[in-house]
């Protein structure tokens, strides 16, 4: 089993994702095409049939097995990304979205600095990679990509109360960068807009992106005997590193996307100060008489 997920973004080690450091690849993207905001045009014409094939089988691998793994909003909301058989245009997208939600896409080079990438968020403005992964990096790609950001991320979006999530999340990192707080704000991206699970009464299922773009991960996280499987809790969560070259060790489960998007209307001030008051715990690590799925 391919033990890694479909990609790890260096952004999430802190790398900064537009000036590599020495001794890592450079990014993929153009990033010279980007604005001053770091968003960029969807050049679509850069797609070459084998792009679009890629999307294709990417999009048909996933879709047949969401069923018992992926949440009913994600299934509901997936057809939402149009044909299932080239890359979109997100203008298209956008337009759908817009009414739904409020919310629109952008195109961007890749990786984006955290504060221009919450700044966005908190517009309503999700930002997509315009890029597509080649053939040979079917199974895993370093940097997420299109596949990656538009069937993993953009369905949810359709979602108000999750998307409201979204924009608070984006509100709330603007000033966690002020406050130096952005390791555990990237960390509850991390546990529930990367890798959430949500309880619901036919079992656990999949809202996560990484999770629900991710071949081998869908079916691990929901039924792995080896993965932990943590009730959500705001302060244990930001507590805990995670792992971003193999499957998660553990995941937060939450009761619903209300729950979630409640857990950000509080200042995090308080929250940072108790987070910092008190250990990491190691991804995979159990706390004495925490609810575990
Ligand atoms: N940039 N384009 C892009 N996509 C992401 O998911 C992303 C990012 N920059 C920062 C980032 N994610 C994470 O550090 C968030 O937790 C902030
Ligand atoms: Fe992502």
């Amino acid at each position: 089993m391919n033990e890694q997920p479909d990609f790890h973004s260096g952004i999430n080690q802190g790398v900064p994702p537009v000036t590599y450091g020495e001794g890592s690849r450079p990014p993929r993207g153009d990033y010279a095409k980007a604005r001053a905001d770091y968003t960029c045009e969807q050049d679509y014409a850069q797609y070459s049939e084998a792009d679009h094939d890629t999307y294709r089988r990417l999009y048909a691998r996933q879709l047949q097995q969401l069923p018992g793994l992926a949440c009913d909003e994600f299934i509901s909301a997936v057809q939402q990304l149009g044909a299932p058989d080239r890359i979109p245009r997100f203008d298209d997208i956008s337009e759908r979205l817009m009414r739904a939600t409020g919310w629109q896409i952008v195109g961007v080079p890749g990786l984006i600095p955290e504060e221009a990438f919450f700044k966005l968020l908190a517009e309503r403005r999700f930002p997509v990679t315009d890029w597509m992964r080649k053939p040979e990096e079917f199974d895993y790609v370093v940097e997420p990509d299109v596949f990656h950001d538009l069937f993993g991320h953009v369905p949810l979006l359709f979602n108000p109360t999750f998307a409201d999530y979204m924009q608070a999340y984006g509100a709330g990192g603007m000033k966690a960068s002020r406050l130096d707080a952005c390791e555990l704000l990237t960390r509850l991206y991390w546990y529930t807009v990367e890798f959430g699970l949500i309880d619901t009464p036919q079992g656990l299922r999949a809202y996560g992106a990484g999770i629900l773009s991710s071949a081998g991960e869908l079916r691990h996280s929901i039924e792995s005997r080896e993965a932990l499987r943590v009730g959500f809790d705001l302060q244990r969560l930001m507590r805990t590193r995670y792992r971003i070259d193999t499957y998660q060790a553990t995941y937060f489960v939450i009761d619903s996307f209300k729950q979630l998007f409640d857990a950000t209307r509080p200042d995090f001030t308080p929250v940072y100060e108790a987070v910092r008051s008190q250990p990491v715990v190691e991804a995979g690590a159990v706390l004495a008489g925490e609810r575990v799925f």
